[in-house]
């Protein structure tokens, strides 16, 4: 299939999800095009059957907000006539979705351009659920081709927020389990841990809703029982409160800001436990990348994590804002290696049994094909 995928390009979980899955459909023989403000940061552009096409936005002094929905929308349908896209893919409801459904517009009077919309989280929770946003949010997703949601949460909040309770198909996020795997000896600490500590990790956008100076709360309360360090991987609003929090609970010596990286696949088996303490995550891609690398994740009981994470088997599950108890656990992983390594098995065994590429990309390309025969109808 000939696949257009639209997806916000910068560090976070939609646009690493959008971009794995089409590496993966492009390794499966599909030619995908990615279309997108800039290139996704997880694209190697000189991979087989993947093309880019950069939508330029240009600017003139009466524009206060350069119409970045407008020029996204002429770039699909051009690519879309340009290269016979069967359809097109786009991942986080706003803008994306209004662009894909004008596209489909301006491709009416040649031909039939269907266009499914995957929604990731906070286009529902809040941004589409905000006033400005609410109707053209729902009118999109209710035009839309097709609607996927990344979990069962999701589809359930779709329904509450919106009142879209049909239609809506649940194809849970991925992880490619040949490239995310354990690494048994973790040699590799050593080079951020010379003294031995075992490592604690954090990735995120370090948005408020990533919670990421709980991790340095955690971290000094851990350190009080036994010695850790910290990698925090990523970068954004919140990473300059968290180095000064740092200093202030005398934890900085421990923890070391790694800024935006490219192949988180090298750092995370280096690391025992993951931490992700979120007021909100709809499914938790980094719980997941964490459980196929073997390091075990200390994770929030919210939105749709314990449909990934299972509390006790292969991760822990606390409240957020709860710093002692999710202290606790992280202590616990760190001093009893047979809990570790038990924890640390069953992680990877869930996340190559329920989540491996191998497993949800065939729901994709069955999906698309539903879609393109016409054999699924608008929500
Ligand atoms: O977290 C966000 O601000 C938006 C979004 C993103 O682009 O990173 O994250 C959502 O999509 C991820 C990938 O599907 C999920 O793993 C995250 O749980 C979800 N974030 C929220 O629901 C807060």
């Amino acid at each position: 299939m000939n696949i257009g995928i639209t997806c916000y390009p910068t560090y976070g979980g939609s646009g690493i999800v959008a971009t794995e899955l089409g590496m993966e459909l492009a390794a499966r023989g599909h030619e995908i095009h990615f279309i997108t403000y800039a290139n996704p940061i997880r694209l190697d552009p000189g991979t087989p059957r993947i093309h880019y096409h950069e939508v330029e936005v240009s600017n003139y002094p009466l524009f206060q907000y350069p119409p970045y929905c407008l020029a996204l929308a002429s770039r699909m349908a051009d690519v879309a006539e340009a290269y016979s896209l069967d359809l097109l893919h786009v991942h986080y409801a706003v803008p994306h979705s209004i662009a894909a459904m004008l596209a489909q517009q301006l491709m009416a009077p040649k031909r039939r351009l269907p266009f499914i919309t995957t929604l990731h989280g906070t286009d529902i929770t809040l941004v589409g659920a905000d006033p400005s946003y609410f109707a053209i949010t729902k009118f999109s997703i209710e035009k839309s081709d097709g609607v996927t949601a990344i979990s069962n949460y999701l589809r359930q909040e779709t329904a509450k927020v919106f009142g879209i309770v049909s239609g809506i198909r649940v194809i849970t996020n991925f992880v490619n389990c040949d490239l995310y795997h354990p690494d048994r000896d973790k040699s590799g600490a050593a080079a951020y841990s010379p003294d031995g500590e075992k490592l604690l990790i954090h990735l995120s956008n370090f948005r408020p809703v990533k919670r990421a100076l709980d991790c340095i709360r955690i971290l000094a309360e851990v350190r009080r029982k036994t010695p850790a360090r910290l990698l925090m991987v990523g970068d954004g609003p919140d990473r300059g409160p968290a180095e000064h929090l740092a200093r202030e609970l005398q934890v900085d010596r421990h923890v070391l800001f790694l800024g935006k990286q490219n192949h988180v696949e090298r750092i995370i088996p280096l690391a025992h436990v993951a931490l992700v303490p979120s007021e909100m995550e709809s499914f938790g891609l980094v719980a997941l990348e964490a459980m196929a690398c073997g390091v075990v994740p200390v994770a929030t009981r919210v939105g749709g994590v314990p449909e990934v994470v299972t509390d006790g088997e292969d991760g822990y599950l606390e409240a957020p804002r709860d710093i002692a108890a999710q202290a606790a656990r992280v202590t616990a992983l760190l001093t009893d290696d047979a809990l570790h390594a038990r924890m640390a098995g069953a992680g990877r065994w869930n996340a190559s049994e329920r989540f491996c590429a191998e497993k949800i990309i065939p729901q994709y390309e069955r999906y698309y094909e539903e879609v393109v025969a016409g054999r699924v109808g608008g929500t």
